[in-house]
């Protein structure tokens, strides 16, 4: 295990495109995550050589040479031995690293920096700045997405963030691909929450519901977008002031509409309803 985590000290991950992980997670939680994998695969590809060698090698050495019977090894209790603890001592270790990282990524702090309430309907989003944890702080200020505005959830770098996710129909869930990580957001009573140490790199991502929600799943896009603390309070102050998210974006020298994707055209009217000139229920 030294030498794995040597091993993804440098940077065997990328050379190998990160064995299908994507690559660029903006928070501490995401690389880690990122480094279990690449780990994961160093472990997995080792034995996968062993055991290949392991096959060739009988395939030459033992190849039939006549027709005397080889030497039969049932119940050899040192190989039977071998076979069985070595995968469980490899399944605990995978465990053991996958339980940590697991734990860290779910770990709440008491006092993080900036909570945000994500607020998901259909067909788009709500993002609710709070003084305060729960259900039982205030939102002192907010963003609404709607069918022509992408809303865009403006956080700092350097702070540790809280979500705290809410829907009001059904199952949505809250993804930043470059999070590397979602979570479900539940209607009702359910309150998911989950924290990012921090943001590491200012700029715009894109952000998607990732769970099958009717019709306009598709089209539930929002921008997270990752400013300086100095900026970010600015912003807040100025939304706080009774700005628009898009004239608060502005006022701090941003983009005041979302740069990484852009509404879609829902085409409601032609696709959904009938046309006035068709009646509806005619024909077979
Ligand atoms: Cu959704």
């Amino acid at each position: 295990m030294a030498l794995l985590v040597l091993l993804t000290g440098c940077d065997v991950g990328q050379t190998f495109d990160g064995f299908g992980w994507p690559q660029g997670g903006i928070s501490p939680e995401s690389k880690r995550m990122y480094d279990l994998w690449i780990a994961s695969c160093i472990a997995a590809l080792a034995v996968g050589v062993f055991v290949w060698g392991l096959i060739f090698w009988c395939v030459v050495r033992y190849r039939k040479r006549g027709n005397a019977l080889p030497v039969q090894t049932r119940y050899n209790m040192p190989m039977e031995f071998l076979y069985t603890i070595a995968p469980i001592l490899i399944v605990s270790v995978l465990f053991y690293y996958t339980a940590i990282v697991q734990t860290d990524v779910d770990k709440l702090s008491k006092n993080p920096d900036v909570t945000v309430e994500v607020v998901a309907f259909k067909w788009n989003w709500q993002f609710n700045y709070r003084d305060g944890q729960g259900t039982e702080a205030r939102t002192t200020a907010s963003t609404l997405g709607t069918s022509e505005v992408i809303p865009v959830l403006v956080l700092p770098t350097n702070r540790s963030i809280r979500f705290e996710e809410t829907s009001r129909d059904v199952i949505h869930s809250f993804w930043v691909p470059e999070l590397l990580f979602k979570r479900d957001v539940m209607p009702g009573k359910i309150r998911n929450v989950f924290e990012v140490s921090s943001l590491d790199a200012e700029g715009a991502y894109v952000g998607r519901c990732a769970e099958l929600c009717g019709s306009y799943h598709a089209f539930m896009n929002f921008e997270l977008r990752v400013v300086s603390p100095e900026k970010y309070d600015q912003f807040l102050a100025a939304k706080q002031g009774g700005k628009s998210t898009q004239d608060a974006l502005s006022a701090i020298g941003e983009q005041p509409y979302a740069t990484t994707t852009q509404p879609f055209d829902t085409r409601r009217t032609q696709d959904n309803f009938n046309p006035d000139d068709v009646p509806a229920r005619t024909g077979s």
